[in-house]
């Protein structure tokens, strides 16, 4: 890796990233992409499942949706498990016919970097930005870190697409940026197992013993996720306990209990709700995580980061193609009308199906407002077009 100009330089090969990167060498704008983990580790590494319906519309429209439209599961609704009873919220007859798409983050990362590499334009793995500087000049550079010694690498602009403990967000002044921030008071377990999905949708769970969530990859692939503690460790759970905790929490007195087999990945993510305001600073650009994080709860994390990539694009093609650079200047404002309004779904079903605390007024309010959506059509409704996804509603996307 030699010492290069470009226009835009990425740090990150995450969806955020890669995605970026794409949108960009589309319309001719020369990126550089620059990661610090192998492709290896990068197209295995398992996260994010549900694929908002505008969304998926957009991956397909930008030339990266085909294996996730073959491959993907397509589903029309998601089913709340509470007082051990099975309720559906029938999603797509609540939201003009629209469905959520399950297709796992890591095929949309491999199908990106499939694309990139038969671009052929620059992406480098195993290469660390240890340093952003001008960001207010016209030239912003970052310094990368290789196996054989440092580089330097400069644009126009320096995007930020590097996750939620980045350099980018932390190279900026204090007092600069402002972060809001609420960490809840558990985690999730996760693991993902060869075993045929027991059920046709995505399952949530509130159970006394607590939080589940029961979804899937494809046909021979589930993917569990347990509620719990804040401090826990992996190791305190062997695949028994692991299995024997799911099947009671997920038990139902209208369908089969979960199919078990074994388990090739699991982890621990801890819960929390971050944004960091505002998303731009200079010529340096936050996208994705990089600039905020919600629980997984609202399914809301990854569509959220790819929803800022569609807006970042839009802006620097206009820019580069007839120097209009309102886009980039209102970046971060559209941005974070979209975000807040995750932040504040996922904030909202993460209370609801947690149980937070000891409080037992909180606890009878929190299931109060789950009955509420599995018996009210209104407030289905309300579920069922935050969580399929509100429109991106703006010109790059395919109408959606
Ligand atoms: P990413 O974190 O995906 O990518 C950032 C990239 O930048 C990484 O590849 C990192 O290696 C690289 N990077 C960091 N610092 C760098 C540096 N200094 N130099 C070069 N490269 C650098 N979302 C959901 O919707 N559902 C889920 O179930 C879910 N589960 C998750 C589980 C875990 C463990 C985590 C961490 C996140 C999960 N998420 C989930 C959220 C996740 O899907 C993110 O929203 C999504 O990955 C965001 O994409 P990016 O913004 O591209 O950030
Ligand atoms: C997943 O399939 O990984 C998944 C699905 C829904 C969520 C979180 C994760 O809310």
């Amino acid at each position: 890796m030699e010492s290069v100009r470009t226009q835009v330089v990425i740090i990150g090969a995450g969806p955020a990233g890669l995605l970026l990167g794409h949108l960009l060498e589309l319309e001719g704008v020369d990126t550089v992409i620059v990661e610090t983990r192998s492709l290896d580790y990068v197209q295995q590494r398992v996260r994010a499942g549900v694929i908002e319906y505008g969304i998926a519309n957009f991956l397909e429209a930008s030339g990266v949706g085909t294996r996730m439209r073959a491959e993907g599961l397509v589903h029309h609704g998601i089913e709340f498990r509470l007082d051990g009873a099975s309720h559906r919220i029938a999603l797509s007859d609540l939201y003009d016919g629209r469905a959520i798409t399950v297709y796992g983050q890591q095929e949309i990362v491999k199908d990106l970097i499939a694309a990139r590499l038969t671009s052929g334009a620059p992406l480098f793995f195993d290469a660390t930005v240890t340093a952003v500087v001008g960001h207010s000049t016209e030239r912003p550079t970052v310094t990368v870190r290789t196996s054989d010694g440092d580089r330097e690498v400069s644009g126009d602009y320096v995007i930020g697409c590097d996750g939620s403990h980045g350099v980018a967000s932390a190279s900026v002044p204090t007092g600069v940026l402002r972060r809001y921030e609420r960490v809840y008071p558990f985690s999730w377990l996760g693991i993902l197992a060869e075993a045929p999905p027991a059920a046709e949708e995505l399952i949530y769970c509130r159970h006394p013993q607590g939080f589940a969530l029961y979804s899937m990859r494809s046909p021979t692939l589930s993917r569990l996720y347990l509620g719990v503690r804040p401090d826990e460790v992996l190791d305190a759970w062997s695949d028994e306990r692991i299995w024997d905790e799911l099947t009671t929490r997920l038990a139902s007195d209208q369908s089969a209990s979960i199919t078990q087999g074994p388990i090739i990945e699991r982890g621990i993510t801890p819960m929390r709700s971050v944004v960091v305001a505002p998303m731009r600073y200079g010529r340096l650009v936050l996208a994705g995580d990089a600039a905020h994080i919600v629980p997984p709860t609202g399914a809301k994390g990854l569509n959220l980061a790819i929803s800022d990539v569609t807006v970042l694009a839009e802006a620097l093609i206009d820019s580069y193609r007839s120097g209009n650079r309102s886009g980039l200047a209102e970046y971060s404002r559209t941005c974070l009308r979209r975000v807040w309004r995750a932040e504040h779904f996922s904030y909202w079903m993460t209370t609801m199906l947690h149980q937070l605390g000891e409080d037992p007024f909180d606890n009878q309010l929190q299931l109060s407002q789950l009955r509420y959506i599995v018996s009210s059509e209104a407030a289905a409704r309300t579920l069922a077009e935050n969580y399929v996804g509100l429109p991106l509603g703006h010109r790059a996307v395919a109408a959606d």
